[in-house]
Protein backbone atom coordinates (compact mmCIF):
# COMPACT_ATOMS: atom_id res chain seq x y z
CA UNK A 1 0.00 0.00 0.00
CA UNK A 2 1.27 3.27 -0.96
CA UNK A 3 1.29 5.78 1.82
CA UNK A 4 0.81 8.88 -0.93
CA UNK A 5 -1.07 11.36 1.10
CA UNK A 6 -0.81 15.88 0.96
CA UNK A 7 2.53 16.03 2.18
CA UNK A 8 4.04 13.57 -0.19
CA UNK A 9 2.22 15.74 -3.14
CA UNK A 10 3.59 18.83 -1.84
CA UNK A 11 7.15 18.10 -1.43
CA UNK A 12 6.77 16.24 -4.69
CA UNK A 13 8.49 13.00 -3.22
CA UNK A 14 7.87 9.33 -3.51
CA UNK A 15 7.83 8.58 0.59
CA UNK A 16 6.27 10.92 3.58
CA UNK A 17 9.46 10.89 4.84
CA UNK A 18 11.18 14.44 5.99
CA UNK A 19 14.72 14.79 7.18
CA UNK A 20 15.00 16.54 10.25
CA UNK A 21 17.02 20.15 10.08
CA UNK A 22 19.47 19.84 12.36
CA UNK A 23 22.30 22.28 12.35
CA UNK A 24 25.85 21.25 11.99
CA UNK A 25 24.59 17.68 10.88
CA UNK A 26 21.97 18.01 8.21
CA UNK A 27 24.44 19.02 5.71
CA UNK A 28 24.07 18.83 1.84
CA UNK A 29 25.23 15.51 1.51
CA UNK A 30 22.62 14.16 4.06
CA UNK A 31 19.77 16.32 2.65
CA UNK A 32 20.76 14.70 -1.21
CA UNK A 33 21.07 10.89 0.22
CA UNK A 34 17.69 11.58 1.67
CA UNK A 35 16.07 12.96 -1.32
CA UNK A 36 17.65 10.41 -3.37
CA UNK A 37 16.02 7.59 -0.97
CA UNK A 38 12.55 9.20 -1.93
CA UNK A 39 12.22 11.08 1.42
CA UNK A 40 13.18 15.03 1.57
CA UNK A 41 16.05 15.93 2.26
CA UNK A 42 16.77 19.07 4.19
CA UNK A 43 19.87 21.23 4.92
CA UNK A 44 19.98 22.53 8.51
CA UNK A 45 20.49 26.33 8.18
CA UNK A 46 21.12 26.44 12.33
CA UNK A 47 23.42 29.89 12.49
CA UNK A 48 25.61 29.63 8.60
CA UNK A 49 26.36 32.49 7.34
CA UNK A 50 23.93 33.37 3.68
CA UNK A 51 27.60 32.36 1.98
CA UNK A 52 28.13 29.20 3.26
CA UNK A 53 24.22 27.96 3.39
CA UNK A 54 24.75 29.28 -0.57
CA UNK A 55 27.07 26.96 -1.12
CA UNK A 56 25.07 24.03 0.77
CA UNK A 57 22.33 24.61 -1.10
CA UNK A 58 24.69 24.38 -4.85
CA UNK A 59 26.28 21.25 -3.58
CA UNK A 60 22.93 19.74 -2.24
CA UNK A 61 21.64 20.77 -6.31
CA UNK A 62 25.32 18.57 -7.55
CA UNK A 63 24.21 15.99 -5.91
CA UNK A 64 20.17 15.40 -6.54
CA UNK A 65 18.05 16.03 -9.29
CA UNK A 66 15.21 15.68 -7.00
CA UNK A 67 13.41 18.43 -4.41
CA UNK A 68 14.81 19.28 -0.83
CA UNK A 69 14.71 21.95 1.64
CA UNK A 70 16.29 24.35 4.10
CA UNK A 71 15.17 24.45 7.72
CA UNK A 72 15.38 28.31 8.85
CA UNK A 73 16.43 28.20 12.69
CA UNK A 74 14.47 31.32 13.68
CA UNK A 75 17.10 32.42 16.96
CA UNK A 76 19.83 32.94 14.40
CA UNK A 77 21.06 36.21 14.23
CA UNK A 78 21.86 35.72 10.74
CA UNK A 79 18.13 35.01 9.47
CA UNK A 80 17.67 37.79 7.26
CA UNK A 81 20.12 37.05 5.28
CA UNK A 82 19.36 33.01 5.40
CA UNK A 83 16.12 33.63 3.87
CA UNK A 84 17.27 35.84 1.19
CA UNK A 85 19.93 33.14 0.04
CA UNK A 86 16.91 30.57 0.23
CA UNK A 87 14.93 33.28 -2.01
CA UNK A 88 17.90 33.91 -4.40
CA UNK A 89 18.86 29.58 -4.79
CA UNK A 90 15.26 28.29 -4.86
CA UNK A 91 14.32 25.65 -3.03
CA UNK A 92 11.34 23.01 -2.95
CA UNK A 93 10.02 24.17 0.89
CA UNK A 94 11.42 25.68 4.17
CA UNK A 95 10.88 24.07 7.52
CA UNK A 96 11.22 26.65 10.57
CA UNK A 97 12.19 25.96 13.77
CA UNK A 98 12.65 27.63 16.94
CA UNK A 99 10.40 30.85 16.50
CA UNK A 100 7.79 32.67 14.39
CA UNK A 101 8.38 32.57 10.87
CA UNK A 102 5.28 35.36 10.33
CA UNK A 103 7.74 38.02 8.90
CA UNK A 104 8.84 35.80 5.94
CA UNK A 105 6.09 34.17 5.22
CA UNK A 106 5.05 36.50 1.94
CA UNK A 107 8.57 37.05 1.09
CA UNK A 108 9.37 33.26 0.65
CA UNK A 109 5.66 32.54 -0.98
CA UNK A 110 5.89 35.13 -3.76
CA UNK A 111 9.16 33.23 -4.38
CA UNK A 112 6.79 29.97 -5.15
CA UNK A 113 8.86 28.33 -1.59
CA UNK A 114 6.50 25.93 0.19
CA UNK A 115 6.37 27.14 4.01
CA UNK A 116 6.22 23.78 6.32
CA UNK A 117 6.84 25.89 10.60
CA UNK A 118 7.77 23.54 13.18
CA UNK A 119 4.72 23.99 16.00
CA UNK A 120 5.00 23.40 19.78
CA UNK A 121 1.47 24.08 20.15
CA UNK A 122 -2.28 24.39 18.83
CA UNK A 123 -1.95 28.17 18.99
CA UNK A 124 1.21 28.37 16.78
CA UNK A 125 -0.30 26.00 14.30
CA UNK A 126 -3.35 28.11 13.66
CA UNK A 127 -1.32 30.94 13.70
CA UNK A 128 0.71 29.74 10.86
CA UNK A 129 -2.37 28.65 8.96
CA UNK A 130 -3.57 31.71 8.69
CA UNK A 131 -0.57 33.20 7.51
CA UNK A 132 -0.37 31.14 5.08
CA UNK A 133 1.67 27.77 5.68
CA UNK A 134 1.56 24.67 3.65
CA UNK A 135 1.66 22.38 5.92
CA UNK A 136 2.85 22.18 9.94
CA UNK A 137 5.11 20.07 11.75
CA UNK A 138 3.99 18.87 15.20
CA UNK A 139 7.12 18.20 16.89
CA UNK A 140 6.71 16.51 20.59
CA UNK A 141 9.25 16.60 23.42
CA UNK A 142 10.74 13.30 22.79
CA UNK A 143 12.64 15.31 19.86
CA UNK A 144 16.05 16.62 20.08
CA UNK A 145 17.68 20.17 20.32
CA UNK A 146 15.35 23.03 20.74
CA UNK A 147 11.89 21.33 22.16
CA UNK A 148 8.39 22.51 23.06
CA UNK A 149 6.37 20.67 26.35
CA UNK A 150 3.82 18.97 24.51
CA UNK A 151 4.26 14.53 23.51
CA UNK A 152 3.89 13.61 20.03
CA UNK A 153 1.09 11.32 21.00
CA UNK A 154 -0.75 14.31 22.54
CA UNK A 155 0.07 17.29 20.19
CA UNK A 156 -0.41 15.78 16.99
CA UNK A 157 -4.23 14.46 17.18
CA UNK A 158 -4.48 18.35 18.14
CA UNK A 159 -3.45 19.66 15.37
CA UNK A 160 -5.04 17.43 12.99
CA UNK A 161 -8.52 18.21 14.80
CA UNK A 162 -7.27 22.42 14.67
CA UNK A 163 -6.13 22.99 10.78
CA UNK A 164 -6.96 22.15 7.62
CA UNK A 165 -3.65 21.38 5.99
CA UNK A 166 -2.10 18.33 6.27
CA UNK A 167 -0.07 17.71 9.71
CA UNK A 168 3.67 16.17 9.63
CA UNK A 169 4.30 14.21 12.86
CA UNK A 170 8.27 14.83 14.75
CA UNK A 171 9.68 14.04 17.80
CA UNK A 172 10.30 9.59 19.11
CA UNK A 173 9.56 8.50 15.08
CA UNK A 174 12.95 6.63 14.27
CA UNK A 175 11.23 3.17 12.67
CA UNK A 176 8.47 2.28 10.80
CA UNK A 177 6.38 1.37 14.20
CA UNK A 178 6.63 5.25 14.75
CA UNK A 179 5.20 6.29 10.92
CA UNK A 180 2.53 3.92 11.17
CA UNK A 181 1.74 5.49 14.47
CA UNK A 182 1.65 8.81 13.14
CA UNK A 183 -0.47 7.99 10.61
CA UNK A 184 -2.91 6.49 13.43
CA UNK A 185 -2.29 10.38 14.67
CA UNK A 186 -4.04 11.43 11.54
CA UNK A 187 -0.54 13.07 10.68
CA UNK A 188 0.47 13.08 6.56
CA UNK A 189 3.79 12.59 7.10
CA UNK A 190 6.90 11.89 9.57
CA UNK A 191 10.19 14.08 10.21
CA UNK A 192 13.09 11.83 11.62
CA UNK A 193 16.04 13.17 12.67
CA UNK A 194 17.91 10.82 14.87
CA UNK A 195 18.01 8.62 13.14
CA UNK A 196 19.25 9.45 10.27
CA UNK A 197 22.04 11.45 12.35
CA UNK A 198 23.59 7.41 11.93
CA UNK A 199 23.12 7.42 8.11
CA UNK A 200 26.35 6.98 6.36
CA UNK A 201 26.06 10.56 4.18
CA UNK A 202 25.45 12.25 7.76
CA UNK A 203 28.97 14.02 8.07
CA UNK A 204 29.39 14.25 12.10
CA UNK A 205 32.06 13.19 14.16
CA UNK A 206 32.02 9.41 13.99
CA UNK A 207 32.44 8.97 17.71
CA UNK A 208 28.95 11.36 18.15
CA UNK A 209 27.08 8.51 16.16
CA UNK A 210 28.91 5.88 18.58
CA UNK A 211 27.40 7.75 21.32
CA UNK A 212 23.67 7.52 19.89
CA UNK A 213 24.22 3.52 18.94
CA UNK A 214 24.80 2.94 22.27
CA UNK A 215 22.12 5.34 24.13
CA UNK A 216 19.64 3.36 26.06
CA UNK A 217 16.05 4.96 26.59
CA UNK A 218 17.19 7.10 29.66
CA UNK A 219 19.98 8.65 28.17
CA UNK A 220 19.33 11.68 27.00
CA UNK A 221 18.07 14.58 29.32
CA UNK A 222 16.76 18.18 28.89
CA UNK A 223 18.95 21.22 29.97
CA UNK A 224 18.71 24.85 29.62
CA UNK A 225 14.79 25.44 31.00
CA UNK A 226 15.81 27.73 32.91
CA UNK A 227 16.75 30.15 29.94
CA UNK A 228 13.07 29.88 28.17
CA UNK A 229 15.41 27.61 25.82
CA UNK A 230 14.86 23.87 26.33
CA UNK A 231 17.34 21.52 24.22
CA UNK A 232 17.56 17.68 24.48
CA UNK A 233 20.73 16.43 24.54
CA UNK A 234 22.40 12.94 25.32
CA UNK A 235 24.05 13.25 28.57
CA UNK A 236 27.74 14.22 29.11
CA UNK A 237 29.74 16.18 31.53
CA UNK A 238 28.36 19.49 29.61
CA UNK A 239 24.76 18.66 30.10
CA UNK A 240 25.45 17.38 33.89
CA UNK A 241 27.15 21.14 34.22
CA UNK A 242 24.30 22.71 32.90
CA UNK A 243 21.97 20.93 34.76
CA UNK A 244 23.89 22.35 38.08
CA UNK A 245 23.31 26.14 36.31
CA UNK A 246 19.52 24.95 36.24
CA UNK A 247 18.59 23.78 39.25
CA UNK A 248 20.56 27.08 40.37
CA UNK A 249 18.61 29.56 38.27
CA UNK A 250 21.39 31.37 36.66
CA UNK A 251 20.13 31.27 32.85
CA UNK A 252 22.74 33.88 31.80
CA UNK A 253 25.70 30.94 32.36
CA UNK A 254 24.35 28.40 30.29
CA UNK A 255 23.58 30.37 27.72
CA UNK A 256 27.29 31.18 27.97
CA UNK A 257 28.45 27.80 28.77
CA UNK A 258 26.62 26.57 26.02
CA UNK A 259 28.27 28.41 23.10
CA UNK A 260 29.80 27.14 19.90
CA UNK A 261 28.94 23.31 21.39
CA UNK A 262 26.74 22.23 18.72
CA UNK A 263 29.86 22.39 16.57
CA UNK A 264 32.22 20.83 18.81
CA UNK A 265 30.60 18.08 19.54
CA UNK A 266 29.43 17.55 15.67
CA UNK A 267 32.64 18.84 13.86
CA UNK A 268 35.45 17.95 16.20
CA UNK A 269 33.95 14.49 17.93
CA UNK A 270 34.31 16.54 21.84
CA UNK A 271 31.68 14.05 23.56
CA UNK A 272 32.15 15.18 26.93
CA UNK A 273 31.66 18.80 26.28
CA UNK A 274 30.36 19.50 23.04
CA UNK A 275 26.31 19.49 23.16
CA UNK A 276 24.86 15.98 21.90
CA UNK A 277 21.21 17.16 20.35
CA UNK A 278 19.45 13.83 19.82
CA UNK A 279 15.90 12.88 20.72
CA UNK A 280 15.12 10.39 22.53
CA UNK A 281 14.51 7.80 19.80
CA UNK A 282 18.54 7.50 19.86
CA UNK A 283 18.06 4.42 22.05
CA UNK A 284 15.72 2.93 19.44
CA UNK A 285 19.21 3.81 16.46
CA UNK A 286 21.34 0.69 16.53
CA UNK A 287 22.99 0.68 12.85
CA UNK A 288 24.70 2.82 10.91
CA UNK A 289 23.64 2.61 7.16
CA UNK A 290 22.94 4.53 4.14
CA UNK A 291 20.39 6.98 4.37
CA UNK A 292 18.01 5.91 1.43
CA UNK A 293 18.36 2.18 3.28
CA UNK A 294 16.49 4.07 6.07
CA UNK A 295 13.67 5.76 3.97
CA UNK A 296 13.02 2.58 2.28
CA UNK A 297 13.51 0.16 5.81
CA UNK A 298 11.20 2.10 7.66
CA UNK A 299 8.67 2.64 4.63
CA UNK A 300 8.23 -0.71 4.31
CA UNK A 301 7.81 -1.45 7.63
CA UNK A 302 4.83 1.18 8.15
CA UNK A 303 3.22 -0.13 5.22
CA UNK A 304 3.44 -3.55 6.94
CA UNK A 305 1.85 -2.20 10.03
CA UNK A 306 -0.82 -0.61 8.12
CA UNK A 307 -2.16 -3.32 5.93
CA UNK A 308 -2.54 -5.12 8.60
CA UNK A 309 -4.57 -2.77 10.90
CA UNK A 310 -6.86 -2.45 7.32
CA UNK A 311 -5.92 0.79 6.34
CA UNK A 312 -5.55 4.70 6.92
CA UNK A 313 -7.76 6.77 9.26
CA UNK A 314 -10.12 8.76 7.34
CA UNK A 315 -10.00 12.43 8.77
CA UNK A 316 -11.67 13.19 12.09
CA UNK A 317 -12.79 17.09 12.94
CA UNK A 318 -14.99 18.17 15.40
O1 LIG B 1 14.11 24.18 16.29
C1 LIG B 1 14.06 23.03 16.68
N1 LIG B 1 15.13 22.38 17.16
C2 LIG B 1 16.38 22.93 17.32
S1 LIG B 1 16.83 24.51 16.91
C3 LIG B 1 18.37 24.23 17.48
S2 LIG B 1 19.63 25.43 17.47
C4 LIG B 1 19.51 26.00 19.08
N2 LIG B 1 20.59 25.89 19.82
C5 LIG B 1 20.58 26.32 21.09
C6 LIG B 1 19.46 26.88 21.66
C7 LIG B 1 18.34 26.95 20.93
C8 LIG B 1 18.35 26.50 19.61
C9 LIG B 1 18.46 22.97 17.94
N3 LIG B 1 17.35 22.27 17.83
N4 LIG B 1 12.91 22.34 16.63
C10 LIG B 1 11.69 22.95 16.22
C11 LIG B 1 11.06 23.67 17.33
N5 LIG B 1 10.49 24.81 17.20
N6 LIG B 1 11.01 23.26 18.60
C12 LIG B 1 10.33 24.22 19.29
C13 LIG B 1 10.00 25.19 18.39
C14 LIG B 1 9.28 26.42 18.57
C15 LIG B 1 9.29 27.09 19.78
C16 LIG B 1 8.57 28.27 19.91
C17 LIG B 1 8.55 26.92 17.49
C18 LIG B 1 7.86 28.09 17.63
C19 LIG B 1 7.86 28.75 18.82
O2 LIG B 1 7.13 29.87 18.86
C20 LIG B 1 7.38 30.88 19.76
C21 LIG B 1 6.43 31.96 19.43
O3 LIG B 1 6.85 32.91 18.76
O4 LIG B 1 5.25 31.81 19.76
Amino acid sequence: MALHTRVTELLGVKHPIIQGGMAWTATAELAAAVSNGGGFGIIGAGHMPGHVLRNEIRRAKALTDLPFGVNLMLLSPRIDEVVDVVIEEGVHAVTTGAGNPGRYMSELKNAGIRIIPIAPSVAFARRMESLGADAIIGEGTEAGGHIGELTTMVLVPQLVDSVDIAVIAAGGIADGRGIAAAFALGAEGAQVGTRFMCAEECTIHPLVKEQILKARDRDTTVTGRSTGHPVRVLKNRLSREMEQLDVQNRPEEIEALGGGKLALAMREGDVDMGSLMAGQAAAMVCKIQPAAEIVSEMIEEAQTIVSRLGGLPTARRP
